[in-house]
């Protein structure tokens, strides 16, 4: 298919697979799984009643039991995981979506709470997040002090991607997106505030890029690349994520990922859910270092993903509040009709019933 007609509301084809526009709805964590952390009924429908998105990238889902670090997030590492997604993948591909699901490990933004034997959460070095997270009966609490990961340790959790993604394909996926970014274990090892290894995995840039080249040379390997998208969020300092030299170092992830090649690169431009200027940052030069798809994403409108997409700045553009609120988005914005707004009375994280998740209307058909 040609890319030639640019617009925000075009097909786009993505590897294997064809878009019915370049709209997506980003990895949104909701703790919304049910007991043992497999997707329930209501996750089935709010994924469902998003299918008209171009391509609906599902919440971040840990790979192994030591991943997870946030109450009631789901995986994708024992059979009724799979099964559970396999209900989602399978009802937004009857109403003509198309759906990608994040991998992560949460590293060191974790607590004791979630680790199988209440043991230390891992990470590279031995270095605490000042960030929290949130345990029932608790509320939200520090994370806990990680350990540092043995280098025996490593291959394991390398392996526990390949066989993630091995399960979202079997759970109907289209594809998976490595969660790079946002301070968890692959992005706590590109940067200098959480990585102090002094082995193969630690000190300089090319160093510290090695495990999350391992990981994408893993899943590329199993999967393929063309099913393989990365997040990466260069200046972002949620979670207490901190580098010193922020443009050397994705530009060295970004020529390693060109060797890759995986389907997409997403970008998190700016602060995560913040301002976009936080720090300064040339966007321009890392994108020139790709020749596969672009995808960005933070506090973009109906008029910048429209300008974006025109002037060949991205490829795609990712939506995450403005998914959650309009499931029928890419219709309001063509159509220039009003947006929903949050409701104020239901939570974005965890919650019980239907409120707030399921509930935000489609305008009438
Ligand atoms: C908000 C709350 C918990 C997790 C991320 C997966 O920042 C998350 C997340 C966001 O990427």
């Amino acid at each position: 298919m040609s890319h030639t007609e640019r617009t925000l509301y075009s097909p786009f084809q993505l590897g294997p697979i064809t878009l019915a526009n370049r709209m997506v709805m980003a990895p949104l964590t909701r703790n919304r799984a049910e007991p043992g952390n497999v997707p329930g009924p209501m996750t089935i429908e709010y994924y469902a009643q998003r299918a008209s998105v171009g391509l609906i990238i599902a919440e971040a889902t840990q790979v192994s039991a030591q991943a997870q670090g946030y109450i009631a997030t789901p995986g994708l590492h024992t059979p009724e995981q799979i099964a559970g997604w396999k209900k989602v993948t399978d009802e937004v591909h009857a109403r003509g979506g198309k759906i990608f699901v994040q991998l992560w490990h949460t590293g060191r933004m974790s607590h004791t709470a979630f680790q199988p034997g209440e043991k230390a959460p891992v990470a590279p070095s031995a270095v605490r997040a000042n960030a929290k997270t949130y345990i029932p009966g608790a509320g939200y609490v520090d994370t806990s002090e990680p350990r540092a990961l043995e280098l025996s340790e490593i291959a394991g959790i390398v392996d526990d991607f390949r066989t993630a993604a091995r399960h979202a394909i079997e759970a109907g996926f289209d594809g998976v997106e490595i969660h790079g970014a946002h301070g968890y274990l692959i992005d706590a090892f590109l940067r200098d505030g959480s990585n102090k290894r002094t082995d193969a995995y630690g000190g300089s840039i090319e160093n510290r890029a090695r495990f999350l080249v391992e990981v994408m040379t893993a899943v590329v390997g199993e999967i393929g690349a063309d099913r393989t998208g990365i997040r990466l969020s260069p200046v972002s300092p949620v979670n207490d994520s901190s580098e010193s030299q922020p443009q050397p170092l994705f530009e060295h992830v970004v020529r390693e990922l060109e060797k890759l090649h995986p389907v997409y690169i997403h970008v998190v431009e700016g602060f995560t859910g913040g301002p976009r200027d936080n720090a300064p940052f040339d966007y321009a030069a890392l994108r020139k270092l790709y020749s596969g798809v672009w995808m960005v994403n933070n506090g973009y409108d109906k008029a910048m993903a429209e300008a974006a997409v025109a002037g060949g700045h991205a490829d795609l553009v990712s939506f995450g509040r403005l998914m959650i609120t309009n499931p029928d988005l890419p219709r309001r914005f063509k159509e220039n009709a009003p947006l929903n707004e949050l409701f104020k009375d239901a939570p974005l994280y965890g919650g019980v019933g239907p409120h707030g998740y399921i509930d935000y209307p489609a305008l009438p058909a």
